[in-house]
This record gives structure tokens, C-alpha cells and sequence, in this order.
């Protein structure tokens, strides 16, 4: 068995390891963070269940944290008061990232980790089977419920070989995009082996599986061996490790091989993860902003690294370079050992240890600027400047760009770059507050201020369905493309009505009126449509304008699921080229569309009234998810039981 197949078979609660059939399995932590978090809990108490049933659930507020209104600070003290009374421990602000506070202080291997944000899979560093999901799949494994996905292929990713000086992990995850695509992971764990593995650190590895998300992957992992017992031994919890590897005649669906000598550093171009070229091949680009950080680049390991490069240097005149170390433990620790004074004495802008500019939350760079970024997406208009193009690229390369003011291969500097894993991290989890006792938990009050609205639900689904498709698009739409998240949309995650007023306007600004106007209809798109983050916004705001189907070529996992949950139909052309046949404007008609998913009829015949001709679309649905959209949507179908 590979590493993948024994967390599985450890955690199966029903169905068959067979990839591609529907498995259901226990979930041992959750993580949710506060722009997906609200939803999630609002959920959570719709249920009705008193304590989560998890061994151990973390609420992080780590997303919205600029607080230019009262709606951020809003947010924040409804987790706090909804996490006491549940069980919930939370992270404050100021704490860091969920996903490096997670990977510190939490994670634990072997385990199963389910989390409300796209970027759950960091954990798979440590050898936890870490999966992002839509809010509502959370707030049901809180409770004790199974977490249902497609059973994944397992990709064995054979490195070998070490990484050469000046060469990141994070140039590995970019050579991964660079040969598979952001659909290259669809359906996949991505599983890492072979003689390289043990040269990599534990923040190395979460870089990886981190950005495996981009992949659009299930998850990623690496095996839990003696540097994993290190790594946990110096945060002080040797006692949490588990040795966990695979099999020596372990099977796969599939091999991908990298030799780490032979890699060199490498950028991704706007607006896309995978758009990767090497950072010789894109040339000396000349840039305006540098963003040091995110949940991908953000550990004590890559802050050490920028400090050597920074060291006695000034950042070029022309680059704003800010930098947002990952956790309070990384920031700390950087200031008891001098490495933050290198950092501000380069002329370097400290933030909070936040997600920051990566969602779009300050530092928008100016108009048409080029801004050199550690993060994991580059996709358009998530800086909160739709005219800037960002370039994902390593720490190194950030460090050396912000200093020289064109795009650099660290290569070229002669810093010593060897930085030493800690043996011992500083530990303080005073920012971390554990939830009341079960007996003081009925004295706790919720607070909701005024931003706190009720979450849309569902209809149940009627016996046909007909109206407009009120936008055609194209391959690859976003999250960020059918609900936008920057800084003035942040603070409105728990308010839908508002929310919804922006949806898909990245693609087309007059859809929410239209969409208002025509009482709801459907959409049409390309290929892996709702790539990206898991917010189940991105369903909430088209339920909330009657959206009631998207027909596409093919949909992204976390999304396809949060639109089942939330009742709408994701279906998908029998014959791709069927897609070319439908317009923007088009009348489509779905005939007794409740008998055919009653009667679990999978090939769903959609009506051109306008055009006249009917083409076959396909709703791939399991026995559960037909219940699902027959009921309008999970917490409906949850009422039902
Ligand atoms: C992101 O990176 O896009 C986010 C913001 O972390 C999201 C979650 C969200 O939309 O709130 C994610 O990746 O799931
Ligand atoms: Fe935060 Fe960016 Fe990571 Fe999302 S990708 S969790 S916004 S740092």
C-alpha cells in the first residue's frame, strides 16, 4: 500500500478503495479560517449539534484582518463567542496563517485533516491526508459526520536527486505546474517518494503540497520519516509522530519523476499558476513590488534565507518590498535572532503575520505594475489591481528581485543561502484559547453584529426547469473570477445579498443585474470551471441570484461539491463540442428534470428553446448527492433526515 491508500483504509467509513468510486471517510481535526469560517459555523449551529465530535477542530482568523470597518472585527468576535460554546479552540489574529500554525502546532501524522480553505493540503507535509472542502463539508465533519469524495488515483512523484543552492521547493511545485497544468492533479493525490524526499525539510514539503492545490489535486503528501520526528520534536511534540511510509511494492496509477539537481528556478506569469517559464527564460522583467510570504513561503526556514539575502543590501529604489512572516512563532523567533533587524534595516516592509496581499487584502500594487510574489495564485485581479501582473516565484527569487529591480535567479548572488532547522522552535500558545468546558458552554452567548446575515438555502428541485444562460465563458474560471475577494469585499463574507452584487462581474459587470432581472437561469462554461479556492461563496452568491445549473466541459472538485451541497446542478456536455453550439442569451429548457434524477438517469436531455435542437448533458451524481439536489442542497436534506 502507498501512504495515501493506509490513511484511507485507516479512516474508510463506507465504500471501496477503487479511484473514481464515491468513499466516505472520518475526519480527525478541521481547520476553518474567517472568511470561509463564518459561513461554516452559521451552518454548524443550523444543525443544532452542541460540541464537535472531532479530536481536535481550530478556527483561525488570518484572512480578514485589515478592519477598515466594523464588519471584519464583526466577524471575528462571532468565531470567537461561536468557537467557545462548541469546542472549537481558536487562533487569534496576530497568531499567523491557519495553514503554517496548523503544520506547527497541530498537525499530527497519519491523521485526516479537513479544512474550509483550497490550501488545507500544507499539511501533507507532515504526512496528514489534508483536504480542503467547502464550508458546509466542514461544519458536518465538526459534527461528527463522514467527509463523502471521489476515491483519488494516488500519483507516485519519484524525486531524486537534491535541490542545488539558490533552487527552492518551491521551484519543484512550479516544474509540477510547468509539465501538468492547473488540471493536471483533477482526481489525484499526489504522492511524494523516492531518495530525495529525505532532502527536503518539513516547511520544503508543505511548500509542495501547498501549492498542489494549484494542481487542482485532491491532496498531496509526503511519508512521515526521521526529519518529520525532528521537526515535531523541536515544536515540542515528538510525542505526536508516526512513522508512515509506503510499501517498498506499493502500486500507483501513476509516475512522475523529478530529478532535484536538475532543476532551476522558476516563475509562473500572469494569470495563471502554471503559465511557468524559468526564471532565465522570462528574462530581467522590470518590477515594481515584491510580496514576501502566504501560506506557501512563509516558514522560519524561507524568512532565514531572505534575511541572509537581504543582509546589509538595500532594496532597489524603484520595488516596494513587504514582507508577512507566516506565524507569530516564525516572526518571533526572526526578531530574538536579528534577522527581522536585517530585514527593516533593507528597507523592508513588515505586515502582520496574515494572508495579506496574497487575497488582496492591502498592498494592491499600482496601475499596470509588475509585483513579484511567494504566493500560490497569480490569477487575475486577486491583487485588487486588475492591471498588474503578479509572478509566483521562491523566496530566493523575491529576495534577489526586490534587491536588483528586475526579475533575478538568486543564482547569481553569492549568499551562503544554508540555513539549520531549528532543534528547538519558541513555543508559545498563549494566542491560541481553548473553548469552554461543556459544562460553562450553555453560558456562553453568540455575538452577531449587524454584518452577520442568514445564509441563502435551497429549494427543493421543482419537476422541470427552464430559463436563460445568462453568460458563456471560457477554460479555467476562478473563484476569484465568480466571486471576487479583495479588501472591500472581504468584510461581507457573511453577508450574501451584498456579496452577490459582485459575482462573476471579473467576467462580465452586468451580470448580477441581469441575472436579478431575469429572476435567475443558468450559466455556461469551459473546462475546470471554480478552480481555485474552495469558498462556498462562489455557490452561495449564484443560489442567492437563482442560478439553478451550470453547464460545463468539465467543473473543479471543491467547487462541483459546494454547488451540490447548495443545490445546483453541475452538469457536463455529453459531446464537448455541444458547447459551441449554445450562446450567451439562449433559452434552455431541462423537461421533467426531477423524475430523471429520481429515477438516478444520469444522461439529462437540455432543450435549445431558442435554437431549437437538444444536446445530452451528464449529472454525475451518487446515490447521496441525488438525494442532495432533490432536497435543495445538503442542510435541507440534513432537515429531511
Ligand atoms: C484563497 O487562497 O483563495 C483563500 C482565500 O484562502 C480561499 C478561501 C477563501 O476564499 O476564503 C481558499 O483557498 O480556499
Ligand atoms: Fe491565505 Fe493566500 Fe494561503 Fe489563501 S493562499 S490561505 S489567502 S495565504
Amino acid at each position: 500500500m502507498n501512504v495515501t491508500g493506509k490513511i484511507l483504509a485507516a479512516h474508510l467509513l463506507s465504500g471501496e478503495l477503487k479511484a473514481g468510486s464515491e468513499i466516505a471517510i472520518r475526519i480527525d481535526q478541521t481547520l476553518t479560517q474567517d472568511s470561509t469560517g463564518t459561513m461554516a459555523y452559521l451552518q454548524f449551529e443550523a444543525m443544532g449539534i452542541p460540541r464537535v465530535k472531532t479530536e481536535k477542530s481550530m478556527a483561525y482568523i488570518d484572512h480578514n484582518t485589515l478592519q477598515t470597518g466594523f464588519e471584519n472585527a464583526d466577524d471575528h468576535q462571532y468565531i470567537a463567542t461561536v468557537t467557545k460554546k462548541h469546542g472549537i479552540y481558536l487562533s487569534k489574529p496576530g497568531n499567523g496563517i491557519c495553514h503554517q500554525v496548523q503544520l506547527e502546532r497541530v498537525g499530527i501524522p497519519g491523521k485526516t485533516l479537513l479544512g474550509s480553505d483550497s490550501h488545507t493540503p500544507t499539511g501533507g507535509g507532515l504526512g496528514m491526508l489534508a483536504i480542503g472542502a467547502g464550508g458546509l463539508d466542514v461544519a458536518v465533519a465538526m459534527g461528527g459526520g463522514a467527509y463523502y469524495l471521489t476515491c483519488p488515483q494516488v500519483v507516485n512523484v519519484y524525486l531524486t536527486g537534491r535541490l542545488k543552492r539558490a533552487v527552492a521547493a518551491k521551484d519543484v511545485i512550479l516544474e509540477l505546474l510547468r509539465r501538468l497544468s492547473v488540471k493536471g492533479g483533477v482526481g489525484k493525490v499526489m504522492e511524494y517518494t523516492g531518495p530525495g524526499v529525505a532532502s527536503l525539510s518539513i516547511p520544503e514539503r508543505a511548500t509542495i503540497t501547498n501549492m498542489g492545490a494549484e494542481l487542482g489535486a485532491t491532496t498531496s503528501i509526503f511519508p512521515s520519516d526521521d526529519i518529520t520526528r525532528a521537526f515535531l520534536a523541536a515544536q515540542g511534540r515528538e510525542d505526536d509522530f508516526v512513522p508512515l511510509t509506503a510499501d517498498p511494492d506499493a502500486r500507483y496509477d501513476g509516475t512522475v519523476e523529478i530529478d532535484l539537481s536538475a532543476l532551476e528556478p522558476m516563475v509562473a506569469l500572469p494569470h495563471m499558476p502554471d503559465n511557468v517559464k524559468t526564471v532565465a527564460q522570462a528574462g530581467p522583467v522590470k518590477v515594481d513590488q515584491v510580496c514576501i510570504g502566504s501560506c506557501t513561503n512563509s516558514s522560519y526556514l524561507d524568512m532565514m534565507r531572505v534575511a541572509a539575502i537581504l543582509k546589509g543590501k538595500t532594496v532597489h529604489p524603484d520595488v516596494s518590498l513587504v514582507i508577512a512572516p507566516g506565524s507569530r512563532q516564525v516572526l518571533a523567533m526572526l526578531s530574538a535572532n536579528g534577522a527581522l533587524h536585517d530585514m527593516i534595516q533593507a528597507g523592508a516592509r513588515i505586515l502582520e503575520c496574515a494572508c495579506g496581499p496574497c487575497i488582496g487584502m492591502g498592498q494592491s500594487p499600482r496601475t499596470g505594475a509588475v509585483s513579484v510574489r511567494t504566493n500560490n495564485r497569480n490569477f487575475y485581479g486577486r491583487s485588487g489591481t486588475k492591471s498588474a501582473g503578479v509572478y509566483l516565484v521562491s523566496c530566493e527569487t523575491a529576495a534577489a528581485t526586490a534587491l536588483c529591480g528586475v526579475l533575478t535567479d538568486p543564482r547569481s548572488l553569492d549568499t551562503n543561502l544554508t540555513v539549520d532547522m531549528p532543534s528547538h522552535f519558541l513555543l508559545n500558545d498563549n494566542l491560541i484559547i481553548p473553548p469552554a468546558t461543556e459544562a460553562e458552554a450553555p453560558g456562553i452567548t453568540v455575538v452577531r453584529g449587524p454584518n452577520i446575515k442568514p445564509f441563502p438555502q435551497a429549494q427543493a428541485l421543482p419537476e422541470s426547469l427552464s430559463g436563460t444562460l445568462l453568460l458563456k465563458m471560457e477554460d479555467n474560471i476562478t473563484t476569484d473570477h465568480i466571486m471576487p475577494s479583495d479588501s472591500s469585499l472581504l468584510p461581507f463574507r457573511s453577508n450574501v445579498p451584498k456579496l452577490a452584487e459582485h459575482c462573476l462581474t471579473p467576467v462580465d459587470p452586468t451580470f448580477p443585474s441581469r441575472a436579478m432581472a431575469a429572476g435567475g437561469g443558468f450559466l455556461l462554461a469551459g473546462n475546470n470551471y471554480g478552480q481555485g479556492s474552495s469558498r462556498e461563496h462562489a455557490a452561495l452568491a449564484p443560489l442567492y441570484l437563482k442560478i439553478r445549473g451550470v453547464l460545463a466541459k468539465s467543473f473543479a472538485r471543491i467547487h462541483a461539491a459546494n454547488l451540490i451541497n447548495n443545490g445546483i446542478l453541475p452538469l457536463t456536455f455529453q459531446n464537448e463540442a455541444d458547447y459551441d453550439r449554445f450562446r450567451q442569451d439562449d433559452e434552455i429548457a431541462l423537461d421533467n428534470i426531477r423524475a430523471l434524477v429520481e429515477s438516478g438517469q444520469s444522461e439529462i436531455p437540455v432543450t435549445n428553446v431558442t435554437q431549437g435542437f437538444t444536446a445530452i448533458a451528464l449529472l454525475s451524481l451518487t446515490h447521496r448527492q441525488r438525494n442532495m439536489i432533490l432536497a435543495g442542497g445538503l442542510i435541507n436534506m440534513i432537515g429531511a433526515q
